[in-house]
């Protein structure tokens, strides 16, 4: 059995999806992820810095933090979502990789500046979703010439990602376009798994 701690963030969404779509049993706590003195010692053993996600494989006894690690580390546990096929896995990768760094380094100042500051000028805010645009504007290229991001196959980046372009709807009607992204984002979204996840804890 697996435990997870975890919230419904982007990156707390990411784990339980994958969970979901792979089927594994798990046990899913709730962590109020702005008070300190209640987050549970069980999940502070595992990650000290009291972020969430974090899972612990009572089968191996393997405990991590890290929403991406986790994804990967369940991929290969489960045997899917991951290509083995040298070109196949490298896309899936070098996708996993963009979603993690570029797309992510745009949300999370778009989230600081402007829930949890309030006078962020507004040129501000404009460059970091001009700059989420640019990259999901990169996934719709792809999106326009396969049907997931790394080819002809499903595979962890499409879920890494998805939460993330969910949470951003707003953004997304705002600027318009990106065709190939929001008929991506229907398919994700009507995955049972899928759905199952983003109502996670
Ligand atoms: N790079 C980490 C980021 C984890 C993270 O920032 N978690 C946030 C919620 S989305 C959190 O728990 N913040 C509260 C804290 O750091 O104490 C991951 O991908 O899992």
């Amino acid at each position: 059995m697996i435990e997870i701690w975890t919230a419904r963030t982007t990156n707390g969404l990411r784990v339980s999806i994958m969970l979901e779509e792979l089927g594994l049993p798990y046990t899913a706590h709730a962590v109020d992820i702005d008070d300190e003195a209640t987050k549970p010692a069980a999940m502070r053993a595992i990650n000290p810095s009291g972020a969430i996600p974090v899972m612990l494989d009572h089968e191996t006894g393997i405990g991590m933090s890290q929403s991406f690690a986790i994804m990967l580390h369940l991929c290969e546990k489960a045997g899917r979502f991951l290509p083995v096929e040298p070109a196949a896995r490298a896309a899936t990768l070098q996708w996993m990789s963009q979603v993690m760094t570029d797309v992510i380094s745009a949300t999370h100042p778009i989230f600081v500046l402007t829930s949890e500051l309030k006078d962020t000028p507004a040129p501000i805010i404009a460059h970091y979703e001009a700059r989420l645009l640019r990259f999901l504007g990169q996934a719709d290229a792809q999106l326009a010439q396969s049907p997931w991001l790394a080819g002809n196959e499903i595979t962890v980046a499409d879920f890494a990602l998805y939460p993330t372009a969910a949470f951003r709807t707003r953004l997304l009607d705002r600027a318009g376009g990106l065709p190939a992204l929001r008929r991506w984002m229907a398919t994700m979204a009507a995955r049972p798994g899928v759905a199952r996840g983003m109502q996670v804890p």
